[in-house]
């Protein structure tokens, strides 16, 4: 790939930071795919240098210094995630009410990746709700933008805000992640596994990937399997590990596979079931 020049538009943005920016580094936390245990995906999550709270460090960063931070951040997930030899997908937090400009957000990613060999195609951009429905406009004008150098878009927290079916009228995702909040005690709610089952037929429908964070218990797990998501993120499946790339604990796929079915869950459409899924799409390099 042709390298790729961050524009002086950027540099002079970074150098008006009032506040200098916190030390930090990553922790990475695995999504799995529960039918067959691979790890699909890495999401990288911000934590000080020794471990502890990602508020801790976001805490830090001034109101002007939130763009150079983001920068920072990509960069340095895309660094560890190269050095730790990482395969799949790397999931990466669109930091909340950072100002981008689509080409130039996009110019100082490319250069990571390319300066570290890290597969552009495999980087996928989370992006929450509130985010979007403040500037929807402009957010999609940037998710294009990286769509067309190759590179995914996810909502983020899917669920949590009021506008959801809105944003994807807008723009389709590659991705969508249902809130943690969804998940939590589905197994024993309906008006949860409802939702769940809906949000996973409309995305098969329109070719996105759904992932479940926050999964937590067993039966959760299970719930979430008998309405037909494959890719869960959560405690039960691993916590995120500091500057390192969390395997599944272990034998957890096996009881997932294994765990009753929920009874309020019912029966999964099997129609629904033989579309086609972007799960099926490998991550590359
Ligand atoms: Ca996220």
């Amino acid at each position: 790939m042709r390298p790729v020049k961050a524009g002086g538009k950027s540099r002079a943005r970074s150098s008006r930071s009032e506040t200098p920016l916190p030390n930090f580094t990553m922790a990475f936390q695995p999504i799995v795919d529960i039918e067959t245990g691979v790890v699909y995906a890495q999401e990288a999550l911000v934590r000080p240098p020794g471990g502890g709270s990602a508020v801790d460090v976001l805490g830090q960063v001034g109101r002007r210094s939130l763009h150079a931070f983001d920068q920072q951040c990509r960069l340095r997930a895309i660094k560890l995630a190269a050095s730790l030899g990482m395969r799949g997908f790397l999931h990466i937090n669109f930091l909340p009410n950072a100002n981008y400009e689509p080409a130039e957000s996009v110019l100082e990613t490319l250069n990571a990746a390319e300066q570290v060999g890290f597969p552009i195609e495999n980087l996928v951009f989370e992006v929450t709700e509130s985010e979007r429905a403040r500037d929807s406009q402009h957010l999609r004008a940037i998710l294009h933008e990286y769509r067309s150098h190759g590179m995914m878009s996810a909502i983020d927290d899917f669920g949590a805000g009021a506008c959801g079916l809105n944003l994807i009228a807008g723009f389709q995702p590659d991705i969508v992640k249902i809130d943690l909040a969804l998940a939590r005690n589905i197994e024993s709610d309906r008006v949860r596994l409802a939702m769940t089952r809906y949000v996973v037929g409309l995305c098969r429908e329109l070719d996105i990937t759904v992932i479940a964070e926050g999964v937590e218990t067993l039966e959760e797990a299970a719930a979430l399997r008998d309405v037909g998501v494959r890719l869960c993120q959560g405690y039960l499946l691993a916590r995120p590990g500091l500057e390192r790339l969390p395997a599944p604990t272990a034998g957890v796929v096996a009881a997932i596979q294994q765990a009753q079915p929920c009874a309020l869950a019912g029966p999964f459409d099997a129609a629904l079931g033989e579309a086609p899924r972007r799960v099926d799409r490998q991550p590359g390099g």
